[in-house]
This record gives C-alpha cells, structure tokens and sequence, in this order.
C-alpha cells in the first residue's frame, strides 16, 4: 500500500515525513523514481501530473489535489475517469488565505496604496480615514476560502458581500448569486477579492467589462488563479484610474516573465503564488483521513465534481 508523491517545486521530504508521522504503513513513492510497482500504488498526491501518468496505476482509489485549485490536475485529458479526484481542504491553508486577504482589504480600506504612490512623489497629503461598515468588498467566490475570508471580513466590520453559483447564508455577508447578479455585485464592490476555481465558466471574469461595472477608484486583489485575469484589461484600467490598486498573487505565466509590465506597474503589487502555501504536515493530517475514510469502504470528502470543473 502506498502513495505516489508528484510535484516538482514541493518540499517532498517534508511531505515524506508528514505521511510517515501520520500513516506509517503507507509507503512513500516519490515520482518518478520511486514508483516501482505501479499495482502497489493506491493513492496520488499530485500538483499537475504527467499527461496520462495516472493511468498506470491499476489499483488506484483516489487522486488528491496538492492545491485548493484542481485545474492543472484536471488538464490532463488523460485523467482516469473512475477514480475520485479530490482537493485540499485543510484548515491551515484556509488560516493562511484568510491572513493573506485581511491583510491586503486592510492595506487598501486605510488608502496605504495611495500613501505608497505618493512617497515616490514626495508628495505631503492626507486622506481621510473611512470607517470600516462604510467600505464594500466583495470576494469572487464563496466556498470554503471566500466563505472564510467573508466570514472573517464581516466579523472586523466590513460591508462585505459575496459571488457565488449558490445562496449563501453567511452571517454579516450579503449574498449574490449567477451569472446575472454578477453586474450588481460588481456596481456595490469597492475592494474585489477573487477566489473563484478557475473553469470554463469563470476563465477571464475579471475583463474589461467586469472592471467597468466596479466603481472609480476600486482595487482589485486576485489570489486565485492567473486565468481569471484578462491582464491587458487591468493595466488599462490602472492607466486610465478607473482602478487605483491591484495585489496580484497569481498569473497566466508563472513564475512572472521578467520583462512583464506588472513587475514595475506602480499600481501593482505582486506576490508570488504564496497566499496560501500548503502545510504538508497540517495537509497530510487532511488527506489521511480521507485514506483511512476510503480504506474503511466509505467515499472520500471534497471530491471535484469534474463537469463543473471544482
Ligand atoms: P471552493 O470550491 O470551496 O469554492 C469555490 C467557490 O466559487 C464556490 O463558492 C463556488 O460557488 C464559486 N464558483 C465556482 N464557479 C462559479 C461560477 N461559475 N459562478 C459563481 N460562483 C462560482 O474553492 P476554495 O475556496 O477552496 O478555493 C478557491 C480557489 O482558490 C482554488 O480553486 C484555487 O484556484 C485558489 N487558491 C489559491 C491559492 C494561492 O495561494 N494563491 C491557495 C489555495 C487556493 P458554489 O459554492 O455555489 O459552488
Ligand atoms: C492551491 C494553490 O490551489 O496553492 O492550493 O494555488
């Protein structure tokens, strides 16, 4: 019984002794050069898996997301389809996005950005300071890291509301649900936060058209993924003012080409895919319930529902 371990930039050590602490009669076979026999392999542990890799492994019951996000899992078109593919819920990685998104709606709410620009200009000018239940953000996304981030947002006393394809009864969170309240939740939002999946539905949402529909002066702070961002759009937007500010954690080419025009934008502030790094040893913890939920004969939690593509 064992479980194969495939990504090329994570600390596989770290995640090998996080697996032996947590399931050590779970044999650790890290890809490629461990696998052995491909009959003896019962679980994968991937980021974005060779194309049809996974179909070698005859006895596999479940393949688990080393993310959150699954699409550069789902992209293999080769993917067994009769095993359940199943994402990264762990209450470390949600801590972790919560901090990151507090953290960047504060920096925006107290006007640092402006602050920040006006430095540069030696330029002495004061903002007035907007209490908290009078600033509007809205997160893209309500499900278990914009539901948190939402939660958390409402809590410090923020007006926050929330897009999601269902209703959401969050206390302090106002709910905005499909395609057709995605124009009004835009018009209310002064601080966007995305946090959708990215899919087919929601590839590009942030355009030109989106980024209209928020009022003069908003931000916009994506930490999901580089897809959802039409990156021309922005940076005409930010030119033109329309937007004043954007954190960009996440982008279409990553890492971030050098000579791209984000690096030096003075409106934009990037970080480098580590809103929310995962934590092998809290996200064994996660994923090896899941394992002895399966070993037991019962279904996995957190499984992709892979026509709608999270
Ligand atoms: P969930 O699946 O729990 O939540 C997704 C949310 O998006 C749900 O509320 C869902 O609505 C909503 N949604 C999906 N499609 C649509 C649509 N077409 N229209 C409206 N709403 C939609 O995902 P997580 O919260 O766990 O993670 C979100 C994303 O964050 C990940 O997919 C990943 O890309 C990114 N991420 C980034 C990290 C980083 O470090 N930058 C770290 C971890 C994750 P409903 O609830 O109605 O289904
Ligand atoms: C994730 C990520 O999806 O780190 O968890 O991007």
């Amino acid at each position: 019984m064992a479980v194969l371990f495939s990504c090329s930039w994570a600390d596989h050590e770290a995640w090998r002794t996080a697996f032996a602490a947590e399931i050590p009669d779970l044999g650790f076979r890290l890809w490629p050069d461990e696998i052995g026999d491909p009959a003896e392999i019962d679980f994968a542990l991937v980021w974005a898996p060779k194309r049809g890799d996974l179909r070698r492994y005859e006895n596999l019951r479940a393949i688990f997301s080393l993310g959150a996000g699954v699409d550069h899992v789902l992209r293999d078109p080769d993917l067994p389809s009769e095993v359940p593919l199943v994402r990264l819920v762990d209450p470390v990685l949600t801590r972790r996005m919560t901090d990151y998104v507090a953290h960047w709606v504060m920096h925006y709410h107290r006007d640092f950005h402006r602050f920040a620009s006006q430095q540069r200009q030696a330029e002495w000018r004061e903002w007035p300071t907007r209490d908290r239940d009078t600033r509007a953000v809205g997160i893209l996304g309500l499900g278990e890291l914009g539901g948190a981030a939402a939660r958390a947002l409402a809590r410090a006393g923020f007006r926050v509301a929330g897009w999601s394809r269902s209703a959401k009864k969050i206390e302090g969170v106002e709910s905005f649900v499909g395609a057709s309240a995605l124009h009004p939740f835009l018009a209310r939002t002064e601080i966007l936060v995305c946090l959708l999946p990215l899919t087919a539905n929601t590839e590009g949402i942030i355009d030109a058209h989106a980024l209209s529909a928020l009022p003069e002066g908003a931000v916009v702070i994506n930490a999901a993924r580089g897809g959802h961002l039409v990156e021309d759009d922005l940076l005409q937007a930010l030119d033109s003012g329309h937007i004043s500010g954007a954190t960009l954690d996440v982008f279409r080419i990553e890492p971030l080409p050098g000579d791209h025009p984000f690096w030096h934008h003075p409106a934009v502030t990037i970080t480098l895919h580590v809103a929310a790094l995962n934590d092998p040893r809290s996200a064994a913890a996660s994923i090896a319930a899941n394992t002895r939920r399966i070993r037991s004969g019962h279904a996995p939690g957190h499984v992709v529902d892979r026509t709608r593509g999270y």
